[in-house]
């Protein structure tokens, strides 16, 4: 009986992924364009994936756990549990305006098209605020929407804010922070809840030692 855990293929968690279980002390053999691959000292089999796919990934039991942002678990809708937060891929999920925009609060965006990734968790914080706007999902490059018409603000993930800058954006309401977790499938069998249990005693002493 192995633990299957979906990482993501390759992108910005993909590295701390694997740098996570190496500290774990669980060997993988991270070979190129593999799709999936074993641990030598731990009954842990490895999924490489998009990070998009990961949540239906456990939903549907394919895999048991995995590592993805947060931003993604909420925004699928799938049923997962959140079981741990791991301190990496830090980012938040932003409004961005214009710069020369005049933006005193949330009431701004009323009647505004606003250009996303995140279109569920963007409805879902326009409904809380009382805010009616036109939601335009685009896949990505969402920060060029206002400079070529399309929208008039934009929601998208930022870290360091420079790609907002660059864009002639400015950063307005945090809609949502987000960092790689461990998710888990609801129902997992005894074994393999115990397998976590082990993995996941070992993430919290990774996390101990580092504060
Ligand atoms: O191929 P695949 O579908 O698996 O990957 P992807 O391209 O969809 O995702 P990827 O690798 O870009 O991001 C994976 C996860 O990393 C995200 O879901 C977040 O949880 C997390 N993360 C952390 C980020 C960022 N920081 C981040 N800055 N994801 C994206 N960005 C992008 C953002 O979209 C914007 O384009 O970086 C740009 C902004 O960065 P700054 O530093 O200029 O503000
Ligand atoms: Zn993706």
């Amino acid at each position: 009986m192995k633990l299957k855990i979906a990482i993501q293929k390759s992108g910005r968690l993909h590295d701390d992924s694997i740098k996570l279980l190496k500290e774990c002390g669980i060997d993988i053999n991270n070979g190129v364009n593999k799709l999936k691959t074993e641990a030598s000292n731990f009954p842990l089999e490895v999924f490489f994936l998009r990070d998009d796919d990961i949540p239906q990934y456990i939903e549907d039991g394919v895999a048991d756990i995995g590592i993805v942002g947060e931003n993604v678990v909420l925004e699928k809708k799938k049923q997962v549990n959140i079981v741990e937060k791991l301190g990496f891929g830090k980012c938040r999920l932003s409004m961005a305006v214009p710069k020369a925009m005049e933006y005193a609060s949330v009431q701004d965006l009323q009647h505004t098209r606003i250009a996303t990734s995140y279109p569920v968790i963007v409805s879902e914080f326009l409904q809380r605020h009382n805010i009616t706007a036109e939601i335009h999902e685009i896949s990505g490059s969402v920060e060029i929407a206002p400079g070529i018409g399309l929208a008039d603000a934009i929601c998208d993930l930022v870290s360091s804010g420079s790609t907002l800058f660059m864009n002639g954006l400015k950063e307005v309401e945090t809609v949502l922070k987000s960092e790689a977790v461990l998710a888990a499938c609801h129902q997992l069998q005894p074994e393999q809840q115990q397998l976590l249990d082990k993995l996941q005693f070992r993430i919290q002493a990774v996390k101990r030692a580092k504060n």
